[in-house]
């Protein structure tokens, strides 16, 4: 059943059983992993792309949550041109507030604090909401939803401008956060808030976006028809080349702005290309087949000659990929990476070990899978002399190739 509307949910996909994709796992507890069955469809009724099975929230978000969003150059300058567009944008007023669900490590509201807005991020996860204080952001450690958005309305007043980046995308529970919107934004106020594109997931089947916490896949329409069913319309969407392509969305109170050009321009496309028709689907069914099949048939082959090979990035994505493809350390020798918190840990599901990404020339291996593929220009252009040692790397999105 639609978690938004309550609809019939059409599955497209199942990935079968899979652990939690930031479980690391301590490797004298590798018993005590945790599971779920990772399946995806779209409503009939009201178009949302969504999982069918829902992870209790507290077993992915809380004091050890691993990602932090700042460990990315590119992140970081993301985040703070769009502290500039947001303040350009919404923060024009007398004393504007600025609330941000998700802020993570204060990668965008640092720059807000810094010009001395006032703002305040909702982040559960205790460890990455402590290192955005140390940034001199105000979080409260917390979940959006109605019951935190009144009593920050309570604290705070209104807000003038609710920001989120990869976040929405993981609340199962829509209906309550936008009460807690229409609690705390004022009359006039935005909702801005970017996620990874289903149109874009579609394309380069980049079916590693699909985990447990990513609950969600929006496009313009269903995003459209989620915020009418509360109160709300989409007045702009834009294009981001992050994380593989998404679109960032700005919802105001509905009757309270007039849709931009680049909302029906965008729904017309999403008609076009029939985003949402079984047909899509099935091709993306078929896609992530294939990219099953040749990528295991590559790693294998590799193995088979003797060389060495190794993956870049202990993304949240790489569960997917690995677990799906049934990747284990027999194919892959280790994952490097930076996050400090990763070190030392079993991948999930795979227990692929994860050491520190100074590893990687220790000596340089043969090839290198990159996982944390949406960061490729950062990564290679790292590791320079990876490739000039005669490595190669290994890409599987939007295809399997040697780079
Ligand atoms: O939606 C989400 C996104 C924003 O972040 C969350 N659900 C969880 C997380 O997903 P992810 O882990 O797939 O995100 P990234 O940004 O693809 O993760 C990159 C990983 O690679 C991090 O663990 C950091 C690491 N990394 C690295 O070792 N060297 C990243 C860069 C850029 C590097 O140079
Ligand atoms: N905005 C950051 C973080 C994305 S990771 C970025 O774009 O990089 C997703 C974040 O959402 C995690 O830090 C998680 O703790 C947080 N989160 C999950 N559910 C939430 C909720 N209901 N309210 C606020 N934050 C939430
Ligand atoms: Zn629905």
């Amino acid at each position: 059943m639609c978690r938004v509307c309550g609809g019939p949910v059409r599955q497209f996909f199942d990935f079968g059983r899979q652990p939690l994709s930031d479980a690391f796992v301590d490797p004298d507890r590798v018993d005590e992993e945790y599971f779920y069955r990772l399946a995806v469809g779209i409503c009939e009724s009201c178009g949302m792309t969504q999982l069918l099975d829902e992870v209790a929230r507290d077993r992915m978000f809380h004091e050890a949550y691993p990602y932090h969003s700042s460990g990315s150059v590119h992140m970081r300058r993301h985040f703070e041109q769009t502290a500039g567009r947001l303040s350009r944008d919404h923060l024009r007023g007398p004393d504007p507030f600025v609330v941000e669900i998700g802020c993570n490590d204060g990668v965008m509201l640092r720059s807000l604090a810094k010009e001395g807005i006032r703002h305040l991020g909702v982040e559960p996860s205790g460890g990455v909401a402590e290192l955005a204080r140390q940034q001199g952001v105000r979080v409260r450690t917390e979940f959006f939803e109605e019951a935190s958005a009144a009593e920050i309305l309570a604290a705070e007043g209104p807000a003038d401008l609710v920001y989120s980046a990869n976040t929405i995308c993981h609340i199962p529970y829509l209906e309550s956060v936008f009460r807690g919107l229409d609690t705390l934004l004022a009359p006039d106020g935005a909702f801005v808030f970017e996620d990874p594109y289903l149109g874009d997931i579609l394309e380069r089947t980049s079916f590693d976006q699909i985990y447990d916490e990513h609950f969600y896949f929006f496009t313009v329409g269903s995003v459209r028809s989620a915020a009418a069913r509360f109160g709300f319309e989409v007045v702009d969407v834009e294009r981001l080349p992050v994380h593989g392509g998404e679109l960032r969305y700005t919802l105001k109170r509905a009757g309270r702005g007039s849709p931009g050009p680049a909302v029906a321009a965008l729904l017309a496309e999403e008609d076009g290309r029939g985003l949402g028709t079984p047909e899509v689907f099935d091709a993306f069914a078929a896609g992530v087949e294939r990219v099953r099949s040749e990528l295991t048939g590559l790693l294998k082959e590799l193995r088979a000659d003797g060389k060495r090979v190794v993956g870049y990035g202990a993304t949240a994505k790489s569960a997917t990929v690995t677990n799906f493809c049934g990747i284990g350390p027999e194919l892959i020798d280790w994952v490097c990476d930076v996050t400090p918190a990763k070190h030392g840990k079993l991948m999930p599901g795979s227990h692929i070990p994860v050491r520190p990404t100074e590893s990687l020339a220790e000596p340089y291996p043969d090839y290198v899978l990159l996982f944390a593929w949406n960061h490729a220009e950062e990564i290679m252009a790292k590791e320079r002399l990876f490739r000039e040692s005669g490595g190669r790397w290994i890409a599987y999105v939007p295809e399997v190739r040697i780079l």
